[in-house]
């Protein structure tokens, strides 16, 4: 919402038409003799052999899983191979003008994009940089299975390790380019530019925007191309990636140095077919995907329909469309035409499409065509395309027999290394700055007003006489966020933020508030309400090597970014082999007071799901050491925080919040009062809550509790909750979350089974009720209140002499709730 851009009733008013521009289709209309100017004879045989390099790995992998046999080599691979014969010269015309800086996503039928774009960077890396490539990568393990009595020239080599490297991640070896933990669906190789290849259709469509987005702020050569199929064109993620990477802002807001679109490229693999479904005259209503682009934005993303049928169309297509990104014209959409032989997979029994259809696409199969051009205009003889294929098929078969061949390519040893995947979850680094040079900012730091704001407010709640200071002056918990997160925007020149009404606005709940003033906008902008790519671009500017800090302004819409947040984000750190690094945070407030649909504690799925670190501060002091550890970190972290709380003054740490740097490991329980009697483990804001149970409970019944503050959900250290439950031998966990399925659960059954002899009674958990959130005025009777702590306490764990309790924790009324479901 920048006040500079006025927005006027009497233009905005006027009448007037909305016409649209046009969009080509199958314009390419060259032949080979036309083209000799730009390609030598090498360069048109490479894209035949590159064709049929992709159509011989496919039929041997089609074989495999039909058959179980190739050329007499049996092997059953039970996993799955979507194929794509049939497009070859889609996949080899988008790679033929890609360099390795231009970095490709793709989706689970992308074997054939995977190969294109290698052996495009085989053709361009020069033989030093090869070998400097395949040595390093994983200490050179996947070179010595193909460098054994390897003959011909090191671009030979690059080949076999390129498709040995595939076909071992497709079998799942630990040769694999992912160790075999990615396989045939998320297979990907960074070094040449190949990007992660995404099972969840469309779940490429914003990740690649992210990872266009780490190009265009951090000024790195190259562009993105996203690969996508015409059924992902329904998708929200690609919707949501095609919104964000065409915001008006990039070339209306922008600095100067940073004007301009952002460099991605969508590239729909146009097979005309999802599974069984057909895009075109069934599933959806575009008719042909290019129109598309005419709803997006002015330039109707320079959509353009190619004939993916004909690789130097394609090729044509990609060195007009690179240029216009180049010249910071895009994003573009190109909806490349093509056509899949084989099924959706090899068990597909084709029942949705008819045989001639198939054999009509079989008969002007690009390579059959290419290969006869090439031989029409004397550039080879028929016998030369024979060599080709007779090359081919001894390299397909030798890459077959030595990724099934268990002493060269074996599975990663879960037998002999028990945690060995567990160990690739996370990265655990500690990088302070993902990039070099000077953060780019607008002001010093020191004359931010908020930070001279702050500078006045005191560090402690109480003042020096020991009186209470008053909120506005007290140093707050969205303080202790902000002083962590504006001292990264001034130590690393990657990090960005984003989300909804984060400049200007100064973020929903004030958090980012002086931010505005301090950082331009590549750096800090309002992003388009779309919760998915939010955090989907997040993850891919992470990977891309940048961090980055994305918000959700309430927990309820993680829902909208439920694939990203769970599929993705979680995921591709261990699914790279543990190469990949992903510096992404994610801040999520929790809301209460706006009812259903607006106050709901979700840490317990984001909890749930394995490779995302979390965290819930509950103070300012851990509020800003959290956050330093988030953004000193390589891994995911999930940073929520209460709405309830983000004005609470620092009560524990003497002395106050530090105004200098510090860090507070993630996954470290805080003791916040000592105790004897019972320990009361608490996660977010109802640390507040226990704390005043805990009062009552000394002043009314003389029972003195522990208050454990669990600041960490994952990863967590048990140790010193277990060291408080062998003294106080009684424990009760509380939160905001709703109670069933709650991560209190799996926290109260841990300890039980971990301190099981120190019980004299069940952990119990005071959690909200399985209801909706109802409307402000009658949420004490929904979130845990202190009250609820001490009932559970008297009717769970200890009778209290004399306690009256005013709610039913009887076992007869859980046991109703339960059958009830609420
Ligand atoms: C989110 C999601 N929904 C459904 C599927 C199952 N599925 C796998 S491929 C596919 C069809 C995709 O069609 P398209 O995007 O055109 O790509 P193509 O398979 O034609 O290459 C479907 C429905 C999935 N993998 N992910
Ligand atoms: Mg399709």
């Amino acid at each position: 919402m920048p006040k500079s851009q006025f927005i006027d009733p009497r233009d905005i008013r006027k009448p007037g038409k909305l016409q649209f521009g046009t969009i080509p289709i199958n314009q390419y209309n060259k032949t080979i003799a036309d083209e000799r100017k730009i390609y030598s004879g090498d360069d048109l045989i490479r894209i035949y052999r590159d064709m049929v390099i992709i159509r011989e790995f496919e039929n041997m992998l089609n074989e495999i899983k039909v058959k179980n046999e190739y050329r007499g080599i049996s092997y059953n691979h039970p996993g799955p191979a979507h194929l794509s014969m049939g497009q070859e010269a889609a996949a080899v015309g988008m790679a033929y003008t890609l360099t390795v800086d231009d970095l490709i996503f793709g989706s689970h039928r992308s074997h054939g994009e995977i190969l294109a774009k290698g052996l495009s960077a085989i053709h361009q890396l020069d033989d030093n940089q090869l070998l400097g490539i395949m040595k390093s990568y994983f200490n050179g393990k996947v070179l010595s299975a193909v460098e054994k009595g390897h003959k011909g020239t090191h671009k030979q080599l690059a080949v076999k390790f390129l498709l040995y490297g595939t076909l071992s991640e497709i079998f799942a070896r630990e040769n694999g380019f992912n160790k075999g933990l990615g396989g045939s669906m998320h297979a990907f190789f960074t070094p040449f530019g190949i990007y992660p290849n995404n099972a969840i259709v469309g779940g490429s469509g914003d990740i690649s925007v992210g990872a266009a987005l780490f190009k265009k702020v951090n000024n790195q050569p190259g562009i993105v191309v996203c690969n996508i199929g015409d059924a992902s064109m329904a998708c929200g993620p690609v919707w949501e990636g095609i919104s964000f990477a065409s915001m008006d802002q990039y070339t209306m807001l922008w600095d100067e140095a940073y004007r301009g679109g952002l460099p991605v490229l969508f590239n729909c693999m146009n097979n005309m077919y999802g599974m069984g479904g057909q895009t075109c005259g069934e599933t959806m209503g575009y008719g042909i995907v290019a129109r598309i682009g005419a709803g997006v934005n002015s330039e109707m993303l320079h959509a353009e329909r190619i004939d993916g049928y004909n690789p130097l169309a394609v090729i044509d297509a990609f060195r007009r469309k690179k240029k216009l990104l180049h010249d910071r014209k895009g994003p573009v959409l190109l909806d490349t035409l093509t056509y899949r032989f084989s099924g959706h997979s090899p068990s597909d029994a084709s029942s949705y499409r008819s045989k001639e259809e198939v054999e009509a696409w079989q008969q002007v199969d690009s390579i059959l065509q290419f290969g006869q051009d090439l031989v029409s205009n004397n550039i080879t003889r028929q016998s030369g395309l024979e060599e080709i294929s007779l090359n081919v098929l001894a390299e397909i078969e030798n890459t077959l027999r030595l990724s099934i061949d268990d002493s060269v390519s074996p599975r990663l040893n879960l037998l002999s290394r028990p945690d060995a995947i567990g160990e690739m979850m996370f990265s655990n680094g500690s990088v302070e700055a993902f990039g070099i040079g000077n953060p780019e900012t607008r002001i010093p730091l020191q004359e931010n007003p908020r930070v001279k704001a702050i500078r006045n407010k005191e560090r402690y709640y109480l003042d020096n006489s020991g009186k209470p200071v008053s909120k506005a002056k007290q140093f707050q918990l969205r303080d202790g966020i902000f002083e962590a997160i504006i001292d990264r925007f001034y130590k690393d020149p990657t990090l960005v933020a984003y989300g909804e009404e984060n400049r200007d606005w100064g973020g929903a709940f004030a958090v980012y508030r002086g931010l505005t003033e301090a950082l331009p906008y590549h750096r800090l902008f309002n992003s388009p309400i779309a919760e998915g790519a939010i955090v989907g671009t997040a993850i891919g500017y992470g990977m891309a090597g940048g961090r980055v800090i994305a918000e959700i302004m309430y927990c309820d819409f993680i829902g909208r970014c439920g694939d990203e947040l769970f599929n993705q984000l979680p995921k591709w750190q261990a699914m790279s082999g543990n190469l990949i690094k992903m510096p992404v945070v994610i801040r999520v407030s929790i809301g209460s007071k706006y009812g259903a649909q607006h106050s709901q504690d979700w840490s317990s799925l984001v909890a749930h799901v394995p490779g995302i670190k979390a965290v819930f501060p509950a103070t300012p002091y851990d509020a800003k050491g959290l956050m330093n550890s988030a953004l000193q970190g390589t891994d995911p972290v999930v940073y929520f925080e209460s709405q309830r709380i983000y004005d609470v003054g620092e009560q524990f740490h003497e002395g106050g919040v530090p105004l200098e740097y510090y860090e507070i490991p993630i996954g470290e329980p805080d003791i916040k009062r000592k105790g004897s009697d019972i320990t009361i483990l608490t996660i977010g804001s109802t640390l507040y809550t226990a704390l005043k149970a805990a009062d009552e409970l000394s002043a009314k019944y003389g029972l003195s509790a522990e208050v454990i503050d669990a600041r960490s959900l994952v990863p967590f250290n048990y140790a010193p909750v277990l060291e408080s439950v062998k003294n106080t031998g009684r424990i009760v966990l509380t939160s905001d979350a709703c109670s069933r399925g709650s991560y209190l659960r799996d926290m109260a059954s841990n300890i039980a089974e971990m301190a099981f002899d120190y019980l004299d009674a069940p952990p119990v958990v005071v959690g909200s009720r399985n209801w909706i959130t109802p409307a402000y005025e009658m949420e004490e009777y929904f979130f845990p209140q202190y009250d609820w702590i001490i009932d559970a306490i008297h009717e769970r764990i200890i009778p209290l002499n004399g306690h009256q309790t005013k709610t039913d924790w009887s076992i007869e009324t859980q046991l109703l709730r339960n059958k009830k479901g609420v």
